[in-house]
């Protein structure tokens, strides 16, 4: 049996988004059944919790007879390798799988998270537009050597999809609502291309419906701190 951490609530904006989609997709991608466990800020301070995931975050995937792993990349990785499904059959290639799901987490993912920080974060209008423009800056820097480095092709390693689109179309989400993609065609239908995939949309429909059982006070927050937030 498999069972994925994800989280009971997130504002609407996040909703989607949470990175336990990532492992509802890959595990959707291989057709292999879990059941969800969805956690509030309390189970994830605890001991019991923090022995699976260090940082206290979701997700985890929890497998019988297997270790808990933790950390997206790595669960996305293992599933991709072990069912076969989002992974070459060629050696060479699925190293270069590996490499694009660790650019994707290192080398992209921060940038953009920079930028949606400031953007949701960041209170203080003043801080905001100074902080801004060099963070968008920096974004694009990296947004446009990943647009060069895919160019015509329609995704990263060899034509099939992989761990890498995954990872990387994943991680890119995390810019949508933002200007960032508007300048680079090629990834934006990069990423129609992966999100219209049946495990992706089932993977973000079943984390909506999660949360939407839920409320802020679930978390233990004031739902007033949420009123004006979408
Ligand atoms: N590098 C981790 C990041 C996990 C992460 O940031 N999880 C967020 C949700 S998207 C979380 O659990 N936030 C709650 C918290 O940090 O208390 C991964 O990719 O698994």
């Amino acid at each position: 049996m498999i069972t994925v951490t994800a989280l009971k609530w997130v504002p609407p904006f996040a909703a989607g988004q949470v990175r336990d989609h990532r492992v509802r997709w890959v595990l959707n991608e291989a057709g292999w059944d879990y059941e969800v466990d969805l956690m509030d800020p309390k189970g994830l301070e605890a001991d019991l919790y923090r022995a699976e995931q260090p940082f206290g975050q979701v997700p985890v995937m929890r497998e019988t007879g297997r270790p808990t792993l933790f950390e997206s990349g790595a669960i996305v990785l293992d599933v991709a390798e072990r069912s076969g499904r989002l992974w070459p059959a060629d050696a060479d290639q699925q190293a270069l799988v590996r490499s694009w799901v660790v650019a994707a987490l290192n080398s992209v993912e921060p940038f953009l998270m920079n930028l949606a920080e400031v953007d949701v974060f960041l209170r203080d209008p003043e801080h905001k537009r100074l902080r801004r423009p060099g963070v968008v800056a920096t974004a694009k820097q990296r947004l446009e050597r990943l647009s060069a480095a895919l160019g015509s092709q329609s995704y990263l390693v060899g034509d099939m999809f992989t761990a890498a689109d995954l990872m990387m179309s994943s991680v890119l989400k995390i810019a949508g609502g933002t200007e960032l993609l508007d300048d680079f065609q090629n990834l934006a239908a990069f990423c129609d291309r992966c999100f219209a995939r049946p495990a992706h949309r089932k993977a973000v429909a079943d984390q909506r419906q999660d949360i939407a059982q839920y409320g802020p006070e679930d978390m233990g927050w004031d739902p007033a701190l949420f009123a004006s937030v979408n």
